[in-house]
């Protein structure tokens, strides 16, 4: 293991920015010196019970009047250049022009700030004034600058990504008074059911071990060593998971150990899953989700969701992109992997939407930017303003998995309950997720695929035995999917556990002249694992019974795209994904944690798609006429 002394999540967007945009990298380099702009003054904040936490403020030099804060809290280090400027200050370059103190802090037990990390502190008990957590933190900070920062006009922005995403929901529960906007941007709603660490139940593997690795070691970032560049190789060499504590972690990663202890949705998953966490709104809230977030798509979309429920203040907006995660920060945005965009939807966000956000919460400048939801529709690559979302004026449709690889709108009309089609799931072989070789998820050196592996051409698993396709023929015309999608199986196992991934892929046409690279090219739209021993409950799983048919409906969540005409629609189910998520030893065991290598074993499973067991996967839909406006 290696120590990182600066923000690998920075570093990453730089080195991603210079491969992947051009015009970006071009931005990047001409980096202003910002010590030319700002005077910086370095401080540590004490905190109710004493804590000092270091916090980096950015003054401007050519300020004319009291300006407001834009506070940004973060586990990954400020990053100073060698004039010891944080280069977080190059993610504000649309809205430094404007005019704003910027105040960057790292949280308890990070970098500089004193005291002992936690994984997403859990809440603290109201009924003790002692307590702690990283919404105090937030509140006593915002309390000391604005009362000892000199010329600032008493309103505070609090916005992060991610991690950050999540501090700033944490921060936005008891706001402090001055605390006037906010903008959660892929925060984690629900570390069990949709977020980094599980999807449905089923354990993200290569994100849990490295992640956990990365911010438990040490007070700065760490990068475990691999012994080889294909960690689909590595992760397979290990075995069952009881092998990582016996051979690399030894007991000394509180979230490992977490994962290993808490193998259900019980209490400790709860207690930091927002829809036990989150009420209505308190201050404007500007949710940020980008349509392919490797890390954290579900948590904006649910926070969106579940703060909707009670707005009567209309405090509550929604923006997705088509980006990956935090896309929306850095670069241009006019494309992602090999996918065009046909506009440069980062630098919009961030100039037409973040910018004036803030400013008309901070500033009394401007009028909002959005009503409701803007949304980016895919396929189209247009913007859409939709007064809710998902839309009310949805109808769904259903994609019938049939004979010969078929999909269909029509229902199967087969009487015979033995129309099925079958695959050998072997977890000694599993499926990769992404293309081979799978190199690890923050590498040093170079940017990795892990940030744009939900865009790869999923055709790199057409050959596998172990994957069942089904699509429709080219379309006739323009099938415009704009809110839920789920998957609905009617399956079986000769194992007694089983995972099930179901993709919802975007099929090019075989010619396709405006970009001839994306010929025949199939591009996921909506993605999920389910873990099926978690199918009548996320907090008791069950044995699956071999050989009995059983019903799954897998949540894909929400996606606004247009298959266009010409184009096909296709389904791909298959049992493993790895190494992002663990291989289920497909026996039913009571704590795959602890596993051992002998219960780990092939087993048949089998998708039916009879009249009697007619799985599919619905989509919502607009009718044409509203798809059009
Ligand atoms: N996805 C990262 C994360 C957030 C919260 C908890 C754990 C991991 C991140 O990008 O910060």
């Amino acid at each position: 293991m290696r120590s990182f002394h600066f923000d690998r999540k920075l570093i990453f967007f730089l080195l991603a920015i210079v491969l992947l945009d051009l015009s970006a990298a071009a931005q990047q380099q001409e980096r202003p010196d910002y010590s030319t702009l700002f005077d910086k003054t370095d401080v540590m904040i004490a905190a109710r019970d004493g804590l000092k936490l270091h916090t980096e403020i950015y003054s401007p030099k050519a300020a004319t009047e009291p300006l407001p804060m834009i506070f940004e809290r973060t586990p990954y280090g400020l990053s100073d250049d060698e004039k010891g400027y944080s280069r977080k200050l190059s993610r504000y370059a649309e809205m430094i022009p404007e005019g704003y103190i910027f105040v960057f802090q790292d949280i308890r037990g990070r970098y500089g700030s004193e005291g002992k990390f936690v994984m997403q502190r859990p809440i603290r008990d109201p009924n003790n004034p002692k307590s702690i957590d990283e919404g105090t933190d937030t509140y006593d900070s915002i309390d000391w600058l604005v009362k000892n920062v000199p010329h600032n006009n008493g309103r505070v922005g609090l916005l992060g990504i991610s991690y950050g995403g999540w501090l700033t929901v944490m921060g936005m529960l008891e706001p402090h008074p001055a605390l006037k906007a906010v903008s959660e941007q892929a925060s984690p709603a629900d570390m069990f059911l949709g977020d980094d660490f599980h999807h449905n139940g089923a354990f993200r593997l290569s994100y849990g071990f490295e992640y956990s690795t990365m911010m438990e070691t040490d007070k700065t970032n760490f990068s475990f060593q691999f012994d080889r560049f294909d960690t689909y190789e590595w992760y397979l060499q290990l075995g069952a998971l009881s092998n990582a504590n016996k051979k690399y972690i030894h007991g000394t990663l509180p979230t490992w150990n977490d994962f290993v202890s808490h193998p259900n949705y019980d209490a400790f998953w709860k207690r930091q899953a927002m829809p036990y966490i989150l009420t209505r709104p308190k201050v404007p809230n500007l949710n940020v989700a980008g349509w392919w977030d490797q890390e954290d798509f579900y948590g904006p979309v649910k926070i969106y969701e579940i703060l909707e429920k009670e707005d009567p203040d209309h405090l509550n907006y929604l923006v997705a992109g088509p980006w990956n995660h935090g896309g929306w920060a850095h670069g241009a945005g006019n494309s992602l992997g090999l996918i065009p965009f046909g506009s440069d939807t980062s630098l919009y966000f961030r100039r037409n939407i973040e910018a004036p956000w803030f400013s008309y919460w901070l500033k009394n400048k401007g009028s909002l930017p959005l009503k409701e939801a803007l949304l980016f529709q895919t396929g189209s690559d247009i913007w859409v303003q939709f007064d809710s979302w998902p839309p009310r004026e949805t109808k769904t449709k259903n994609l019938y998995f049939r004979e010969d690889g078929k999909l269909s709108f029509d229902a199967p009309t087969t009487e015979s309950t033995e129309a099925f089609d079958s695959y050998i799931s072997d977890p000694a072989h599993p499926v990769p997720y992404r293309h081979r070789p799978i190199d690890m998820t923050y590498p040093e050196d170079h940017p990795g695929s892990w940030f744009t592996w939900l865009v790869q051409d999923q055709r790199f698993v057409d050959n596998r035995p172990d994957v069942l396709t089904w699509q429709t023929d080219e379309l006739k015309e323009d099938v415009t999917l704009a809110g839920q999608v789920t998957a609905k199986l009617f399956a079986s196992t000769t194992g007694s556990d089983a995972d099930w991934i179901v993709k919802l892929i975007d099929v090019y046409p075989e010619k396709y002249p405006e970009k001839w690279q994306l010929s025949g090219y199939e591009l996921m739209i909506a993605d999920e694992v389910f873990r099926g021993r978690f199918r009548n409950s996320f907090e008791k799983p069950e044995a699956i019974s071999p050989g009995v048919v059983t019903p799954f409906r897998i949540d894909l969540h929400t996606a606004n795209h247009v298959f266009k005409k010409g184009h096909r629609v296709m389904v791909q189910v298959e049992s493993t994904w790895f190494p992002v998520i663990d291989r289920n030893p497909q026996k039913f065991v009571p704590n795959i944690f602890e596993a051992q290598e002998s219960d780990y074993q092939k087993a048949t499973q089998r998708i039916y798609r009879s009249k009697r067991f007619p799985s599919n996967v619905e989509i919502a839909v607009l009718p044409s006429a509203a798809a059009a406006n």
